[in-house]
């Protein structure tokens, strides 16, 4: 029997196909690469693989700017490819998402390159088109996350048209309801060929305000943080007509009704909102009936939660989202890795990840973060990312997260390729190389398979509620429960000894916890960046 909630807890693992393996020696990770190291995956524990975009692509967004949905990029391999990376995962029981980028297209698909021709072509209003105002500027104040106007002047068409990211990627209609229909066909299209899910990029951004209103400015406390505003001015906006429209649940219903057909179909989507996340959330995944779980960015950006912080998003998350699901991370192929970005000690790295893991949710890992990589330094010269490149050297850009994966410690490129690169390998990297930790019980990566086993082990870590909640700057600790197994975690964000506050009952240390036990009562000290899991049995 099918597992229909298979997603409820699972721990995805997010593979860049650019950079896990290449097979042919020109530099670029492929699907062949990813046959060859999804053992690695499934030694892990993950239950399922995330694989950011393959599809036809002029890459100008590295793959997250589709010109064709149907058909795998030949840099990448073939259907046949695909089709045997599935069947090759669901032999190692991992199942198979994929990153569908809905929003917009390359401007290189045919349907941009059909809508841009005249104002009453079939697919004129595909796309969103507007006119100048009478000086010649754009429609609205609407910015493009990638720099400048969110608005493209087209001298083809004489009108402007909306970009979100690059002037390459235009921004579909999702009003028109022949562009629905036309992406719901791609969706059933993959889960016709096997895929088990779907992570959907930028679903918050489906919907415009059609009277493209411009947006009000946001005020200081409200702003978002992941880049600072004073970098990238879109963040100065408050994006309540360019983003998150209502028009979108009825399209969600659609998907969903559409995935329900299929035995255990799932989607993560991504919300990536810093003002209104947690509220966005609660709308999509609330009620079984849109998207399952949405990936959460509160722990994405760039200061290192206490245990404080990490209370406050977990309490805000119980009494908003409810019985919505929440996808939790924090690296991905956007964001500096998060060994750098919060410059953590092994000890420290272990003591997060173990938090990661216990939160109430599903996971996504992203590759790399099983060794305990830190961010690449990319100089100049060899930075591809276009986001880097518009606001260099202030924000350098989501290459530094991007560079190969890491197998082979005692090879040039890590094992990655036998031709060049298309980033450079990372040096420092290369003694985190999996041949390096493999065998190696107190390994990094040893570390995680351990921590993964436990989670799978605990049901009450993967599906179970959360209760008794108690965050200080120093120790976070909470109760997770499913039927009659509670378990207790405590877990010290400090490098010093601190006391643990046990709940009311009889606690002992679970079997199997991947941290060494605090000494044999419940009233021992929690030592530095150590965790404990106990249950009450
Ligand atoms: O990223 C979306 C994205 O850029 C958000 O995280 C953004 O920073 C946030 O909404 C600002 O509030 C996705 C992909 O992950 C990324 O690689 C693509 O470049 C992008 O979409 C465009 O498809
Ligand atoms: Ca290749």
């Amino acid at each position: 029997p099918v597992d229909k909630d298979w997603w409820r807890g699972a721990v995805i693992y997010q593979i860049y196909p650019r950079s896990y393996q290449d097979s042919n020696g020109d530099g670029i990770g492929d699907l062949a690469g990813i046959i060859h190291r999804l053992p690695h995956v499934a030694s892990l524990g993950a239950d399922a693989i995330w694989i950011s975009p393959f599809f036809r692509s002029p890459m100008k967004d590295f793959g997250y700017d589709v010109s064709d949905y149907r058909d795998i990029d030949p840099m990448f391999g073939t259907l046949g490819d695909f089709d045997a990376m599935v069947a090759r995962a669901h032999e190692l029981g991992l199942k198979v998402m994929i990153d569908l980028v809905l929003s917009h297209t390359s401007d290189e698909h045919p349907w941009f390159r059909e809508s841009r021709t005249s104002a009453d072509n079939p697919k004129s209003d595909w796309y969103v088109w507007a006119d100048a105002q009478p000086d010649g500027s754009p429609p609205n104040n609407w910015l493009s996350i990638f720099g400048g106007p969110a608005w493209q002047w087209d001298g083809e068409r004489m009108q402007y048209y909306l970009h979100n990211f690059l002037s390459e990627q235009p921004d579909l209609n999702l009003h028109n309801e022949e562009v629905q229909d036309e992406l719901l066909s791609v969706v059933k299209f993959w889960l016709d060929r096997g895929v088990d899910g779907f992570r959907l990029d930028t679903i918050n951004f489906y919907f415009h305000d059609p009277e493209l209103r411009s947006n009000p400015a946001l005020a200081l406390e409200a702003r978002n943080d992941s880049i600072a505003p004073s970098v990238n001015p879109y963040n100065w906006q408050n994006h309540l007509y360019d983003k998150n429209r209502p028009e979108n649940i009825a399209f969600l219903k659609r998907f969903r009704a559409l995935l329900d057909e299929y035995p255990a179909a799932a989607a993560v989507g991504e919300v990536g909102d810093d003002q209104r996340g947690m509220e966005i959330q609660a709308e999509y995944t609330s009620g079984g009936d849109k998207v399952h779980m949405c990936y959460d960015f509160a722990f994405l950006s760039a200061a290192q939660p206490t245990g404080k912080r990490i209370g406050e998003v977990l309490s805000k998350f119980e009494k908003t989202v409810g019985d919505g699901w929440a996808c939790w991370a924090f690296s991905n192929h956007d964001v500096v890795r998060h060994a750098s970005r919060w410059n953590m000690s092994e000890a420290e790295q272990r003591l997060y990840a173990a938090i990661l893991v216990s939160l109430r949710g599903s996971v996504c890992l992203y590759q790399g973060e099983e060794l305990g990589l830190t961010e690449a330094y990319v100089a100049f010269e060899d930075l591809q990312d276009p986001y880097g490149k518009a606001f260099w050297p202030k924000f350098k850009g989501r290459d530094g997260c991007r560079t190969p994966m890491v197998w082979v410690r005692d090879n040039a490129t890590g094992g990655f390729t036998d031709g060049k690169p298309w980033l450079p390998v990372a040096v420092e990297h290369l003694e985190r190389a999996v041949s390096a930790q493999e065998d190696d019980a107190a390994s990094h990566l040893n570390f995680y398979r351990r921590l993964l086993a436990f989670r799978r082990h605990h049901p009450a870590l993967v599906k179970g509620t959360m209760s008794h909640l108690q965050a200080t700057d120093e120790m976070l600790s909470f109760v997770r429960q499913n039927g009659d197994e509670r378990l207790f975690c405590a877990f010290n964000l400090t490098n010093a000894a601190q006391p643990v506050t046990w709940p009311e009952g009889q606690w002992q240390i679970a079997v199997g916890a991947p941290f060494e036990a605090p000494g044999d009562g419940q009233d021992a000290l929690l030592g530095p960046w150590q965790a404990v899991f106990a249950t009450d049995a």
